[in-house]
């Protein structure tokens, strides 16, 4: 039996019933698709996702986003959210629509988060080449703008003739749906090509339930790791991501009781372990804190869990001096299981965890780190908290420091609210001071570490969990970039709470330009100086709460911390997406990690401060090394 339909009509009734399942729970995969239509769309996946809505023939619910880049990142923040087992997919018009989605797509690429984007192309027949938005090759017919999707996408297909989509949908499923493999998925679709008819066999749109594996660990390899861990004196984990996808969190908890290895997280990990557990040393690297780090400094075996080991974590390697350190990596894919030559453990982190923890905890030979050393960890880290503190209670003056806009934030949040977060000197000022509790709390994307992220990640984040409270902290220099999904949560009634922290600029580069001698050039939001001829005259007459409002959001204008926790109720009281704006001062002072990021300096310069910079750059770097 076949039926007929267009392309992009067999397209929205096979995502309409795909699943997974996990653990024997069953969810849709494809929750609904995010879409802007123009001259590429409209008449091809347009129709269908309205034909399926008038004639319920299919159940896959559109909505509208204001920027296609942000779409993406709504989808991003909602997979994250479920762990990686439900997603979106993102329908833009030919052209500029969809070259709009691929800093999306390298963002859910290098986080490992499923998304599938469906960028419309120009005709497959070329009709009418060049059509508006067609970029023209001269060397290649067959090139066109969504070629740039290849190295951002994990999977990536062109659908030129109807018979190609089953076997391009069935392998974009699987990749999706595969947790080592996973990213963004791309499907190209000429125009022509998804208004086309095509007799279908009707098995393509039998429900299909995508099993989402917990891989074991190869024994051999398990005997391998097992044997590496119990030679350690002075072991370190690194709860990662991974951890959190796979929900191990309370794996890891046993395991970590059961052996005393202190637990030390990244970005994507923090909350794995809730911060005050006792053997929780908080973040790790350039922005960590700095027990995990002196702890990552003795090290002599690091157990990397569901970690890429990104430059923050490793501290541009450099976090890890012990000349014998060695590795083994707990990951579900084994390129990161490899990485610094570590004993390699092929596996989910759950599964992982469980069976490390049997095969260390054999009894009358149970694994333990020695007692006196956990002591001391203990002490170091009861200094650290008050450290954290104080800086979450500093009272700076005027303008309140924003690791009190941080302290005020975290005291205020339930356990099952959710922070969001992706860019500026925010996320480093988190990873090294946020106190989370559940896995789920800490939502910090710091992998493609994108402007603009913030709003619409957390729409995406708040679909996902409409029980959850979400926060979204934003800097100014992210809300200029990507404000509008403002408009976006009114219009859908999706309730955010946000707080646009104003410090006139790009705090973080500022610091950062300073620290590496180029005096904060060109981080400020001013008038440009007509003596200086820089970007150093006065203050912008630029009211960001005014613009928030005009988008339709509830706003709460604030001016101390005390105005501010008045502010946070009032939010979280109200069903209206409301913005909390407040003023902070960029340079106030913020606790150091005792860590290092690697940023080259120049190395000649015509500048004393750079030349000053590149000195200590240099001295920095010789601990710099390879692990091999
Ligand atoms: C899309 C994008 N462009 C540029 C950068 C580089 N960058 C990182 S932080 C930052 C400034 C962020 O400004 P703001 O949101 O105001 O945060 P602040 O640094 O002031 O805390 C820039 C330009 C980036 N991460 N993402
Ligand atoms: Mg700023």
């Amino acid at each position: 039996m076949t039926v007929r339909l267009t392309v992009a009509q067999a397209l929205v009734r096979f995502l309409a019933s795909q699943y997974t399942e996990r653990d024997g729970v069953r969810q849709r995969l494809v929750e609904g698709c995010w879409g802007i239509f123009g001259h590429g769309n409209v008449a091809g996946v347009g129709q269908a996702l309205l034909q399926a809505q008038q004639t319920g023939e299919a159940d896959l619910k559109y909505y509208m986003a204001r920027n296609e880049q942000a779409m993406v990142h709504a989808s991003v923040g909602f997979a994250r959210m479920r762990n990686r087992l439900q997603t979106f997919a993102c329908t833009a018009s030919i052209g500029p629509g969809s070259t709009n989605m691929v800093t999306g797509a390298a963002l859910a690429t290098i986080n490992r988060i499923p998304v599938l984007l469906l960028p419309s192309d120009f005709f497959a027949t070329r009709a009418a080449s060049p059509l508006l938005q067609e970029l023209e090759d001269p060397r290649s017919y067959d090139v066109s703008v969504n070629d740039a999707f290849k190295p951002v996408s994990r999977f990536w297909d062109r659908i030129s003739r109807p018979e190609q989509l089953p076997s391009a949908l069935l392998a974009a499923m699987r990749v999706l749906t595969d947790p080592a493999e996973t990213g963004a998925v791309t499907l190209a679709l000429p125009q022509d090509v998804q208004a086309e008819a095509h007799d279908w066999p009707e098995q393509l749109f039998t429900e299909r339930t995508w099993f989402v594996p917990r891989p074991q660990p190869e024994p051999s390899a398990l005997g391998r790791a097992v044997e590496v861990l119990r030679s350690a004196r002075r072991p370190l984990v690194i709860a990662g991501g991974g951890v959190i996808y796979s929900e191990a969190g309370a794996a890891l908890r046993r395991f970590a009781e059961a052996t005393g290895i202190p637990v030390a997280d990244t970005q994507a990990g923090k909350g794995a372990l809730a911060w005050d557990h006792p053997c929780a040393v908080g973040g790790v690297g350039a922005t960590g804190s700095p027990v995990a780090n002196a702890l990552a400094r003795e090290a002599d075996v690091v157990l990397g869990i569901g970690t890429r080991y990104s430059d923050f974590t490793t501290a541009s390697r450099t976090a890890f001096q012990n000349r014998d350190v060695r590795f083994v990596n707990l990951n579900v894919a084994a390129f990161d299981a490899g990485k610094h030559a570590g004993a390699s453990l092929v596996a989910d982190a759950r599964a992982g965890l469980e069976a490390l923890t049997e095969a260390l905890s054999i009894s009358g030979t149970g694994y333990r780190v020695d007692d006196a050393h956990t002591v001391r960890i203990h002490e170091q880290n009861a200094r650290w908290q008050q450290v954290v503190e104080n800086a979450y209670h500093l009272g700076h003056q005027p303008l309140p420091a924003q690791t009190e806009i941080l302290g005020a934030l975290n005291e205020f949040m339930d356990e099952r609210d959710v922070v969001v977060q992706a860019a500026g000197s925010m996320p480093g000022d988190l990873q090294m001071l946020w106190r989370a509790r559940d896995p789920k709390q800490y939502h910090v994307e710091y992998g493609y570490s994108c402007m603009g992220y913030e709003i619409a990640g957390g729409l995406g984040a708040k679909m996902a969990a409409p029980d959850r409270e979400v926060f979204v902290l934003v800097g100014d220099g992210s809300y200029l970039m990507m404000a509008q999904e403002i408009v976006t949560a009114v219009s859908e009634g999706i309730k955010l709470n946000l707080v646009l922290v104003q410090n006139q600029g790009f705090g973080s580069i500022g610091s950062l330009s300073e620290s590496l001698g180029s005096q904060r050039f060109g981080t400020r939001y001013r008038y440009r100086d007509p003596s200086s001829g820089r970007l150093d005259g006065d203050v912008l007459p630029v009211d960001l709460a005014a613009n928030a409002a005009s988008l339709g959001a509830d706003v709460i204008r604030t001016r101390t911390v005390k105005e501010l926790q008045a502010a946070l109720a009032q939010s979280r009281a109200s069903d209206r997406t409301t913005v909390t704006y407040i003023e902070t001062d960029p340079l106030a002072p913020v606790p150091s990690s005792e860590s290092w990021w690697d940023v080259p300096v120049s190395q000649t310069s015509a500048l004393d401060s750079t030349r000053q910079a590149r000195t200590a750059y240099e001295a920095a770097q010789r601990d710099q090394r390879m692990y091999l």
